[in-house]
């Protein structure tokens, strides 16, 4: 069959304040020079590059902190900027889920997470697919680091700090039935025994080594069988990392090139992806710019792409 034509959008959004390293917020400028734009184009999707969506800087957030409310100790690093600028992103990815385009997210550290799904699931129940080699289901009690970029699977579900869960509208943005969780392979202590009471779909490396990534791509499109719009959430470091090394927190044993295409062409094929993500490339960690090469080649994959 041809492929679906559809109105892309691409959106930045430099956030680095979810975690420690500097460097995340280069990614969307590394996704660009890899070609992201011409790529999509040459599928023949109509694509319009929106710039980017404002971050405070490190600087301006750190002293935000220190004269509004959380201290970094025992708290969330930087969550009023976060806060800030995950409306923002809200805002934008409520007005594209309106406008029936794909909004293409480039973090940016995976709290963006937090404003792009809850602002898609604003146009009707959406389903979460969540490439990654970490749960992020951390809540601040759980959390070893106050990191927020390990958060938000947790949030969208109704879990943790109130300024995040209540973002854009009260409560919890999705059902846990509806998310699935793809590639994972660390886990902190209390956050695997609460993610493995959640009801989330989980489909670890050790499901991926045992099943195939194809039958596990297709039992994730099944969990999502009642709904008709999916929003994919890819965090670069599910993949292996001597495969994709600019991510901030590199752990062995991922996917492997082939494998992360696979699932790109199965979740393709279900016409159903409403909204992109692809985040924590760390440009200043990269060899070359390989990892953003791979994030274009993933999602263009994702968009329709397919070898004959
Ligand atoms: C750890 C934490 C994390 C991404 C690392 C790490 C979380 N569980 N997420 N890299 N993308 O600090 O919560
Ligand atoms: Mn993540
Ligand atoms: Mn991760
Ligand atoms: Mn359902």
């Amino acid at each position: 069959a041809a492929i679906q034509h559809h109105r892309l959008r691409i959106l930045g959004i430099p956030m680095d304040l979810g975690q420690q390293r500097r460097g995340v917020d280069m990614g969307p400028s590394a996704v660009r020079y890899a070609g992201l734009y011409e790529r999509l184009r040459g599928l023949g999707h109509q694509v319009e590059d929106a710039g980017n969506v404002p971050v405070p800087v490190r600087h301006e957030a750190a002293v935000q902190a220190r004269s509004w409310t959380e201290t970094p100790e025992g708290g969330l690093h930087h969550l009023p900027a976060v806060v800030q600028a995950c409306q923002q992103i809200f805002d934008a990815a409520q007005a594209s889920a309106a406008s029936q385009e794909i909004p293409i997210f480039l973090g940016g550290d995976h709290s963006i997470a937090i404003g792009t799904v809850s602002g898609m699931a604003t146009a009707g129940p959406l389903g979460l697919i969540w490439v990654d080699a970490h749960g992020d289901f951390n809540t601040p009690a759980s959390s070893p680091s106050g990191n927020i970029h390990g958060m938000p699977v947790a949030v969208l579900t109704g879990r943790g700090h109130p300024d995040l869960v209540d973002l854009g509208y009260p409560g919890a943005k999705l059902l846990p039935q509806h998310i699935v969780l793809v590639g994972v392979r660390s886990l902190d202590p209390e956050e695997r025994v609460a993610l493995a009471g959640s009801g989330i779909n989980v489909y670890t490396m050790r499901d991926i080594d045992e099943l195939g990534m194809a039958t596990v791509a297709r039992r994730a499109l099944s969990r999502l069988s009642s709904l008709a719009r999916i929003h994919v959430s890819i965090d670069m470091d599910a993949i292996e990392p001597a495969v994709a090394p600019g991510v901030g927190t590199p752990v062995a044993g991922g996917l492997t090139f082939r494998e992360a295409h696979l699932l790109m062409e199965i979740l393709a094929e279900s016409e159903k992806v409403r909204s992109v993500d692809v985040v924590e490339i760390n440009p200043i960690l990269d060899e070359g710019n390989r990892t953003a090469e791979l994030a274009v080649e993933l999602i263009a994959s994702l968009l329709g792409q397919r070898i004959l």
